[in-house]
């Protein structure tokens, strides 16, 4: 029974992610959804990747949380549109709660939409957006066992940010065994060695984030 309630719900989220999908579509909008454990780091890669990509791309965030505005005002001082959606105790954003914040972005106006989605490596990859697509944000203190603890998200995500390299070596960290893992889960993928902290491997991750833009919006 109730798993019936649960396709329900995943049936009715798809066909709203379809709705926001082709929305996207329709204004030549590229859409990311990062996901990755509270802490990871998603919001500080976000606010060094702005920056660097302010200038060459219009951007438009969507924070998600459970409570508080803090991602929010944070982004809003990189200079871009930010809209706060919090869940209120739910552990992931859903279609609807997207179409509901899209309302208030120019979307005529934006290149790039990037959604930052609650802190947690389970829930929010079930439920589409109307993403493009989906990005894992891995901190390497994390530990090397995540990917195939945890493999749903790294067999979504087209591409893994491996975040806090600068902290390499106060772990003991299996570099070699957390990317063969990645890649044994989801062969295509994109890895990123980069530190949020110094900005190191920011560049590259950037770079292959606006070839993406270009590819859908020519
Ligand atoms: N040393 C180091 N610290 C980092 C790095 N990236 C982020 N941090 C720190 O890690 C902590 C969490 O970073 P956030 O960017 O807030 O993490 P988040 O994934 O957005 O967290 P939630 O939104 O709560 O899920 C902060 O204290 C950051 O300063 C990094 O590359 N190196
Ligand atoms: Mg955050």
């Amino acid at each position: 029974m109730e798993i019936q309630v649960n396709e329900g719900i995943l049936n009715l989220n798809e066909r709203v992610a379809l709705e926001n999908k082709r929305l996207f579509g329709e204004n030549g909008l590229f859409v990311i959804n990062i996901m990755g454990s509270p802490g990871a780091g998603k919001t500080t890669v976000l606010e060094k990747t702005i920056d660097i990509l302010v200038n060459s791309v219009r951007l438009a965030v969507i924070e998600g949380d459970i409570y508080t505005s803090k991602d929010a005002r944070r982004i809003e001082k990189h200079g871009v549109p930010v809209k706060q959606i919090n869940t209120g105790g739910a552990c992931h954003l859903d279609a609807k709660m997207v179409s509901g914040a899209l309302g208030e972005i120019d979307l005529r106006h934006v290149d790039l939409l990037i959604i930052e989605n609650v802190g947690n490596l389970v829930c929010p990859v079930e439920f589409n957006l109307g993403e493009d697509i989906k990005i894992a944000v891995l901190s390497i203190t994390e530990g090397d066992d995540k990917p195939l603890k945890y493999p749903l998200l790294f067999r979504e995500s087209a591409a893994v940010i491996l975040n806090k390299m600068d902290l390499i070596d106060f772990t003991d960290i299996d570099m070699d065994s957390l990317r063969s893992d990645i890649k044994k889960i989801n062969p295509g993928v994109e890895i990123f060695e980069v530190s949020a902290r110094t900005g190191k491997g920011l560049d590259e991750w950037a770079r292959w984030l606006i070839k993406k833009v270009r590819e859908k919006n020519g």
